[in-house]
């Protein structure tokens, strides 16, 4: 589903964080919200990260889904530069599996909030979920479609496992 609208900024410390955050995208095509999927590095491109966090609103983005790795400043960065919701995607770091990026991203400082998800491609699908719901409060098609996505999933799930498949 091609859209016109991009209420959701997904931006990135690195292109290869992609692998993780593309997992956001799915969801979010899925569900037929559009998205603008961006790499914004808090270290490397310091005046991209201004500019982006600074123009977010009045580039029409509604949320935020922003993912790291490591030192992970970038989802605290934009959050201090602007009032649109952040939600803060750890990505699985090399040298401490994620948790240095969790650590990062979850402990704020009281008074610039991130919404923190969990390590990973489970973090990045559950922003987009999130990013969805949040939308959903002002858009009464999305909550209907976001219901039907919840639905289909508990119908997926088997009541025992399969004893005969290998
Ligand atoms: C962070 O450093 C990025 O978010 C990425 O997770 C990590 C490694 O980046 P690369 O060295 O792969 O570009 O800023």
């Amino acid at each position: 589903m091609v859209q016109d609208q991009r209420p959701v900024a997904i931006i990135m410390g690195s292109t290869s964080d992609w692998p993780t955050m593309r997992r956001a995208a799915e969801i979010l095509d899925e569900l037929g919200v559009g998205h603008e999927d961006l790499v914004v590095s808090a270290h490397r491109t310091p005046d991209r990260l201004v500019r982006f966090a600074t123009g977010a609103e009045d580039a029409g983005f509604s949320v935020i889904i922003a993912g790291a790795g490591g030192a992970a400043h970038l989802p605290g960065m934009v959050a201090s530069m602007t009032t649109l919701p952040v939600l803060g995607v750890p990505v699985q770091s090399k040298a401490l599996s994620g948790m240095d990026s969790l650590l990062s991203i979850a402990q704020m400082p009281g008074g610039v909030p991130v919404g923190t998800l969990a390590i990973g491609e489970a973090g990045a699908k559950n922003a987009g979920l999130m990013a969805a719901s949040i939308l959903a409060l002002g858009d009464a098609e999305l909550s209907l479609r976001l219901k039907s996505w919840r639905q289909k999933q508990t119908d997926a799930v088997l009541e025992a496992p399969q004893t005969d498949a290998p």
